[in-house]
């Protein structure tokens, strides 16, 4: 194995020689477990722990290694490393963390493509879809639609499944493909290229870990069907794992996801709602909130049919939660400053007592 086979580049060498890790190996986080990481190199896989001052420099959850990170590394024995720094991320694909406002949790970094993975099913959803599309666009990842278990629906029925996805969503290539009987697989397969790395997003049970089987030609990943009873809070799949393909592809499978939280999104609301943000200019006043004002574009295009309903209020929706988590984040850091300003007075104080 190749750090080029594992997707390394002339832009991630420069990187290393820019940041002095010349001596140290570089490898890539294949798997995390708990602050313990699978990175692979050129030698082979190595459980991994990262270096007390990289622990104690850590400001956020960003700061760790996440599954795909690049990383320098000094290799001991045949299994075990520690892990110096991580090289500075092309792209993060990232959330919010469930549960805790203001959070990111990060699903994995330096990704190329995203595959957005939905079953034609119950599972179906544009607005969900838009929601994926947000966290690419606010990242440098491609996404790529893909639709599963085709082979429980008609040929119409799909066709019309595309052309209502072909409504909202533009400038996005969409692959319907069946696990069971591998149709549409070829066309798939053709833009899984080598060296590049793709992640496949998606709920549990789509069969984002059976398309990786199917794909390596290995059962590398455990699936399942998941009974509707004991649905709750179960996933086959556990953990982050990236996996090299035969075909030089470079594909990252993951656990389901229930919720979708989008954090930060510098353009990625305004990349998927680009028709709304393009409306919006026309709007009479510059801080229009496009939902009762005289004058306002969008409104008018939602009256006359032009805009998606549904796609304008997912737009409204997805708004708000961004302007919530931004907040909340401001909340976060004025919380973690205070705390920070009352460590600093302690120390003067207890200095003072010294003396
Ligand atoms: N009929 C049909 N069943 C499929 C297809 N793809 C997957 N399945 C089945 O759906 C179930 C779930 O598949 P998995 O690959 O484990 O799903 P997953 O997306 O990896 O799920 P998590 O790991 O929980 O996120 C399994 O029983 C698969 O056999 C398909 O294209 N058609
Ligand atoms: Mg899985
Ligand atoms: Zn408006």
């Amino acid at each position: 194995m190749e750090l080029e086979d594992l997707g390394y580049n002339d832009k991630l060498e420069n990187l290393r020689i820019e940041n002095n890790l010349k001596d140290f190996e570089i490898g890539r986080v294949i798997s995390e477990h708990k602050e313990r990481y699978i990175v692979k190199t050129e030698k082979g896989e190595f459980e991994s722990e990262i270096t007390g001052n990289l622990r104690f420099s850590a400001k956020s959850r960003e700061d760790f290694p996440a599954v795909g990170d690049w990383v320098a590394l000094t290799t001991y024995d045949s299994d075990f490393s520690i892990i110096h720094k991580i090289l500075p991320r092309y792209s993060i694909i990232s959330r919010q963390a469930v549960g805790q406002f203001g959070e990111i949790q990060i699903i994995a970094t330096n990704i190329d493509y995203a595959l957005l993975v939905q079953a034609v099913d119950r599972d179906f959803n544009i607005n969900r879809l838009e929601r994926y599309l947000t966290i690419c666009y606010s990242t440098k990842v491609s996404p790529i639609i893909v639709l599963t278990k085709t082979d429980l629906i008609t040929k119409q029925v799909k066709a019309e499944i595309i052309e209502s996805i072909n409504q909202r969503i533009k400038n996005t290539p969409i692959f319907a493909i069946s696990n069971e009987t591998q149709d549409g697989y070829e066309a798939l397969k053709l833009i899984i290229e080598k060296g590049k790395t793709f992640c496949m997003l998606g709920s549990s049970g789509v069969g984002k870990s059976t398309l990786l089987n199917n794909l390596s030609g290995r059962s590398i990943m455990r699936t399942d069907s998941i009974s509707q009873i004991t649905s709750k809070g179960r996933h086959v799949t556990s953990h982050r794992e990236l996996i090299v393909l035969d075909n030089g592809g470079i594909l990252i499978d993951n656990p389901g996801m229930r919720e979708v939280g989008i954090v930060d999104t510098a353009y990625g609301l305004e990349t998927t709602f680009d028709k709304i943000f393009s409306l919006a200019q026309d709007c009479k006043f510059k801080d229009c909130t496009h939902t009762n004002e005289t004058g306002c574009s969008v409104l008018k295009s939602l009256e006359n049919g032009e805009l998606d309903k549904s796609s304008y209020e997912n737009f409204l929706k997805m708004e708000r939660e961004k302007s919530h988590f931004e907040s909340s984040i401001f909340e976060r850091r004025k919380k973690d400053k205070d705390f920070g300003k009352m460590i600093k007075n302690y120390k003067k104080d207890t200095s003072k007592n010294k003396y």
